[in-house]
């Protein structure tokens, strides 16, 4: 599978520092595309859990992921092209990231073969609806797009 361009970067590497890198290239060593790896610190940051994957995508490239909490609700969202193209996925913890529910694809353009990329997400706490962003390429030259969710 073709890699995006300026894909070279990994938010995990810039959020969880080292232990994120070493767990990037550990992923690489043994599958030939990358995934979406999630790790949690019970010990108040002193050590991160083992790792667990969040993308359902066999066989395709997982990039950019993006965080949001709120209370026990947690959001990933990543740009995923197992459909051929790239779109934008998501997954959800209801219970702080201790467990996940399967992930989902999270853009609405549908079957079109147009690149949705780079997201990001966030909570607000006031309205207990979640918002997402990324870049897209459904009318031509990228636009930004966003959707909200409300988290019941
Ligand atoms: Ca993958
Ligand atoms: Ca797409």
């Amino acid at each position: 599978m073709p890699r995006p361009a300026g894909s070279g970067r990994c938010d995990a590497h810039r959020n969880f520092g080292h232990i994120g890198a070493d767990i990037v290239r550990a992923d690489q060593r043994q599958d030939p595309d990358t995934d979406i790896r999630y790790t949690r610190s019970p010990a108040g940051g002193r050590r991160f859990a083992a790792s667990a994957r969040l993308d359902a995508g066999e066989s395709a490239n997982q990039w950019h992921p993006a965080l949001a909490v709120d209370g026990e609700d947690l959001l990933v969202a990543w740009q995923d092209n197992r459909l051929g193209d790239n779109d934008i996925f998501f997954a959800r913890s209801r219970d702080r990231g201790v467990s996940f529910v399967p992930d989902a694809r999270l853009d609405d353009s549908g079957s079109d073969p147009s690149e949705q990329t780079r997201p990001h997400v966030a909570i607000d706490p006031a309205t207990r609806t979640a918002y997402a962003v990324w870049e897209d390429e459904r009318l031509g030259p990228a636009a930004i797009a966003v959707a909200k969710m409300p988290l019941e």
